[in-house]
């Protein structure tokens, strides 16, 4: 070997020795990396998974298994052995009373992992310690080994597991708002993954990395297609392509769901009306459901947007939602369930529109169907950056309420802005209906505990797409799975998942984690400063919702307007809904009504949303309202520049490939939170007519600039 060769051989082991484990990386494995665990770290998994025992072969435990096997041999190096449980130290044995013999014998307390959750224990059998995930069905087992894993993914001990983990909500499903033609309404990660076109014959790879990275969330149900729906979802041939995928994700716990087109009778039906009394009818979707268990024997269930945005519905024939949802709901019996949204409100309605869900949903409680559940956006809006809860949580105690969270960030900057949604889902399951005292959570709303109530959802409007990234960006990513984690346990930190999602996307090294983590529990707030800040919403462009829109008036229907929430006007600004005004508030239980109403109790956070104040009003700072507004749109931008500056120093933990695109996505945050900041400046000075506050730049251009800009192109429309 010539000296210069050997050299070089020798500069390239050292250059590898000391290189940053890092390596390129495009986020498709998620959360689910399993990179090798460092070598400092490895001790204690020194006896780890080194085996696993004999599985019974059930689709669902064959996949447990691969899994494991997929990890362990990931993180920690080799694949492991077979080996009975008692044979060796280090056996992992996995399956359910049923499928094996060595867990029955254990006589686990397997009660209080219920029909979905899972144990994990370390136990001495023939004295050799062994790990045991063990549930009551297959899919239990699944979710444990994911588990596990993700305790070694995130470097915790395992030497001595005693882990019970149930889920608190029975159907934690996504929704797709993809359309037929792979458009994805307010998606913003690419086209829809799911290729109709080339369905039910060619089954993409990508969709059991779906199914799988779902399941490793407990996610169980998925809503296919758009709730703008059209009625060929729900012919012959579509179908046969849900069914198709509907097969994949079996295996993986998950149930497919269709959105129904209420007058469905007559665009595929041939009937001339859609009228939910009409026996005609009534037999179609008798027979559209019979045909559907037919292709799809474990088919969900309906999901509907009936009466809202011009969407059809039982009231064009002067029937009700109970009327709609009931008749739905019988057509499917025992097999499934409705899910009927409460999102709706009508630009011929002339009172508040964040009035209009609970006007027409509280009087029907109690008389839906068991098989219903009323799917409840978390706001009375509609997903805006902030939002004080919806006040039909609580008040619908004889119904199935769900939750509908926006994981797509449609009102919070798209994929190109930061925005950790952890803080914004947990503020609102966190928050306190008082309608049974205090502790009437939201969240016990939710998991059914308040109203002891069986049939719980919680649905999150997915943000996926066929980007490499699956979510848009790398961040996002923390969204879908933050999302899946409360749908599990909505009582859970959202601190906490912030923190494991981030070990296991990016790195361990605390150095990381903890910076990163408190930039992405403050991220949102950020988003909320520069766009809404002080309780305002719905201040976006017209129609593609892209940037802000403040001045937007006229047009269709004025409450898909600007000025129709903010008011703004020489005298002040702000949607007065206290008893003085539209009275919203009163739609809350009499405690939180009156905090609400009283300027001495709402939160500044929330004030403009039900509160219409004089510009100098004094804010809980001793800042006049106009000058807070200013400094909060700042704060909002300065926000953004803090987490650029936090994730510059983050470079040396993260593979240069991501960390570039996260890098370029945040200078692209910071430019439009500026403009956020501008044109909501310049354009409310108009009415407030005051100087900046001390310090405050004005914004560079003059409000027609900002107000002339169009975005023909942008996504999600
Ligand atoms: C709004 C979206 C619209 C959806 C609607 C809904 O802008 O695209 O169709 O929600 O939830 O926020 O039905």
């Amino acid at each position: 070997m010539r000296l210069p060769t050997l050299f070089g051989a020798l500069g390239l082991l050292i250059s590898l020795a000391v290189a940053p484990v890092a390596r390129a990386e495009d986020g498709y494995d998620l959360w689910l990396r399993y990179r090798p665990v460092e070598a400092a770290a490895r001790a204690p998994y020194a006896a780890a998974g080194a085996a696993i025992a004999p599985t019974a072969q059930t689709p669902t435990l064959s996949l447990a298994r691969a899994e494991l096997e997929r990890g362990l041999a990931g993180l920690l190096g080799a694949a492991p052995a077979s080996a009975e449980a008692g044979g060796r130290d280090g056996v992992v044995l996995i399956g359910t009373p049923e499928t094996s013999p060595a867990i029955a014998r254990l006589g686990l307390p397997l009660k209080a992992a219920g029909d979905e959750g899972y144990l994990i224990r370390t136990v001495r059998i023939d004295g050799k310690a062994t790990t045991v995930i063990a549930a009551n069905r297959d899919i239990g087992v699944l979710y444990g080994v994911f588990r596990y894993l993700s305790l070694i993914q995130t470097r915790q001990p395992v030497d001595n597991l005693a882990i019970t983990s149930a889920p608190k909500v029975q159907l934690r499903m996504l929704n797709h708002w993809d359309n037929l033609d792979r458009t994805v309404e307010r998606g913003y990660a690419g086209q829809s993954i799911w290729d109709w076109w080339k369905l039910p014959d060619h089954k993409d790879a990508r969709y059991a990395d779906y199914a799988r990275a779902n399941a490793s969330l407990g996610i169980n149900g998925t809503v296919l297609n758009n709730v703008n729906s059209k009625s060929l979802s729900l012919t012959a041939p579509y179908l046969a392509k849900a069914g198709a995928l509907a097969d994949v994700f079996r295996p993986y716990g998950i149930r497919v769901y269709l959105s129904a087109r209420f007058s469905s009778p007559i665009e595929i039906g041939g009937l001339k009306t859609a009228d939910p009394r009409d026996p005609a009818v009534k037999a179609f979707w008798k027979a559209k459901a019979d045909e559907i268990y037919k292709v799809i024997p474990d088919f969900g269930g309906f999901l509907v947007k009936a009466n809202s945005e011009g969407q059809p519905g039982p009231q064009d024939y002067g029937a009700t939602h109970a009327d709609g949802a009931n008749m739905l709901a019988d057509a499917i019996g025992s097999r499934g369930v409705v899910i009927w949204r409460a999102f709706v409100y009508s630009h011929e309605q002339p009172d508040d529109r964040a009035k209009q869900g609970f006007s027409e949903f509280k009087p029907f409680d109690g008389q839906f169907r068991d098989n219903v559940v009323i799917q409840v956006k978390n706001g009375a809006i509609d997903f805006q950056p902030r939002e004080p809860f919806h006040p039909l949580f609580g008040a619908m105690p004889k119904s199935n309420l769900g939750m509908e969270f926006q994981i797509t960030k449609e009102y919070l900057g798209f994929a190109t802005h930061l925005a950790y949604l952890g803080p914004m889902y947990e503020e609102t399951l966190r928050a306190d209906t008082l309608v049974k005292g205090k502790g009437s959570t939201v969240a016990r709303v939710i998991d059914g505990s308040l109203h002891d109530r069986k049939l719980t959802v919680m649905a999150g409007v997915a943000n996926i797409g066929t980007d490499r990234s699956w979510s848009g960006s790398h961040f996002d990513q923390a969204n879908w799975y933050v999302f899946g984690r409360l749908a599990w346990d909505p009582q859970a930190s959202t601190r906490d998942i912030a923190a494991d999602w981030a070990r296991l996307t990016f790195s361990n090294d605390p150095r990381f984690v903890t910076p990163v983590v408190d930039m992405m529990m403050g991220s949102r707030e950020a988003v909320v400063d520069y766009m809404t800040p002080l309780g305002l919403h719905h201040l976006m462009g017209r129609s593609h919702h892209y940037g802000p829109g403040p001045w937007v008036a006229g047009g269709e229907r004025a409450d898909w307007t600007s000025v129709y929430y903010h008011r703004a006007d020489a005298g002040g600004i702000g949607f007065d809904r206290t008893p003085k005004g539209s009275n919203a508030t009163s739609q809350y239980a009499p405690a939180v009504a009156a905090c609400y109403a009283d300027l001495k109790c709402v939160d500044d956070k929330d004030l403009l949303w039900f509160h219409h104040l004089s510009w100098d009003y004094r804010l809980k700072s001793g800042q006049t309202l106009w000058d807070g507004l200013v400094t909060r749109y700042s704060r909002g931008v300065a926000g953004v520049d803090a987490m650029g500056r936090t994730w510059a120093d983050l470079a040396p933990y993260v593979d240069a490939e991501r960390h570039a695109q996260v890098g370029d996505f945040l200078k692209i945050q910071r430019q439009e939170a500026q403009w956020w900041r501008d044109a909501s400046v310049a354009y409310f000075q108009t009415f407030s007519k005051r100087p900046l506050p001390a310090g405050e730049a004005p914004p560079p251009l003059s409000l027609e600039q900002y107000e002339a800009m169009s975005f023909p192109y942008a996504p999600g429309i």
